[in-house]
């Protein structure tokens, strides 16, 4: 143990010199870093109902956009590094911001529009691989937002992976540059 430590010490001295030692939101082999939320928007419009619906699939339009899209949303993105030689899953996000926080993904559908969708069973950290979360790809969506998100605030966010470890990090909200 104590030659682990020292170890660990001795890893991070290193990357000191090479660049800075990461974030203090590093826990075992996952490591968050440039982690940012955009200022909350109001959601894309959605398709209206059509005639020719059935009842059913307006109502499950309605619902859907009551639960949860109703109402100024944002995302969060970071890039999640796991330096274990175990994938591990991110499975879960809450952030006091928010009422809801998912993990998405986006996807092209049939239509060819951009839509999203939560990554089902959780977002996969591969061993000794990192993921990053960028608008247009995988993104932490928030919802049911309890104020606006303006730049310069900083939000909390809290992340649960599959291993069992929890990573807490502050977010600050800013416009997105260079993408
Ligand atoms: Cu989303």
């Amino acid at each position: 143990m104590k030659g682990f430590r020292l170890l660990a010490i001795a890893a991070c001295a290193v990357s000191i010199i090479l660049s800075a030692c990461s974030t203090p939101a590093a826990d075992g082999g996952i490591t968050v870093k440039d982690q940012w939320a955009r200022p909350s928007a109001l959601p894309a419009p959605t398709a209206t109902p059509k005639a020719g619906m059935s009842a059913a699939m307006t109502n499950t339009m309605s619902t859907s956009m009551d639960s949860g899209m109703n109402g100024p949303v944002s995302a969060a993105y970071m890039t999640i590094q796991n330096g274990s030689s175990k994938a591990d899953r991110l499975i879960s996000v809450v952030t006091s911001a928010a009422g809801a926080a998912e993990v998405h993904e986006t996807y092209s559908q049939d239509n060819g529009m951009m839509g999203m969708r939560p990554v089902q069973g959780g977002l996969e950290i591969p061993a000794n691989g990192s993921v990053m979360l960028k608008p247009g790809s995988y993104h932490i969506m928030l919802m049911n937002l309890k104020d606006q998100l303006k730049e310069g605030q900083t939000i909390k966010l809290s992340l649960t992976f599959a291993s069992g470890k929890k990573i807490d990090v502050d977010a600050p909200v800013k416009q997105m540059t260079g993408m």
